[in-house]
């Protein structure tokens, strides 16, 4: 899927990455920008204006959560479906999360990382990077299938 240039400038420009703050964005947007993915976070409070679910701290905690998962995704870029298959299984059989969401985050997290980076987040990091996003994305949609 990926070159090993490519593997390793991903991994390179990943060390920089504050996955703390970067987690939370990510998620906070998708639920902004994609307002019926807000349908699966009901429990998490105040989400009734972009400064709201934002600064909420259940949407960071939670999108801390989900980039870490990424994150030891990137450690496996060569098996992305033995590492996300059972985080696949819940988000199928116990979340019902509709797999189309995964590409949304995975897209939204590009906009964050280019928003943060500049002119650091060249074209050809972009495109290494979006082929990470689109096997995170279908190697947890694999259960569906
Ligand atoms: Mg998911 C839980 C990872 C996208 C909705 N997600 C989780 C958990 C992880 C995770 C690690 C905790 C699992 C556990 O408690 O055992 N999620 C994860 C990744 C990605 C993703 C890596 C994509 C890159 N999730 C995602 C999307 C949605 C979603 C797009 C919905 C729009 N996730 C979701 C929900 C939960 C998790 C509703 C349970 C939250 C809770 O109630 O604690």
């Amino acid at each position: 899927m990926l070159t090993a240039e490519e593997k390793a400038a991903v991994t390179a420009f990943w060390g920089k990455v504050k996955v703390d703050e970067v987690g939370g964005e990510a998620l906070g947007r998708l639920l902004v920008v994609y307002p019926w993915t807000q349908r699966f976070f009901e429990s998490f409070g105040d989400l009734s204006s972009a400064d709201a679910i934002l600064g909420n701290p259940k949407v960071k905690a939670h999108g801390k959560k989900v980039l870490d998962s990424f994150c030891e995704g990137l450690k496996q870029l060569d098996d992305l479906k033995g590492a996300f298959a059972s985080l696949s299984e819940l988000h199928c059989d116990k979340l019902h999360v509709d797999p189309e969401n995964f590409r949304l985050l995975g897209n939204v997290l590009v906009v964050v990382l280019a928003r943060r980076f500049g002119s650091e987040f060249s074209p050809e990091l972009q495109a290494s990077f979006q082929k990470v996003v689109t096997g995170v994305a279908n190697a947890l949609a694999h259960r569906y299938h």
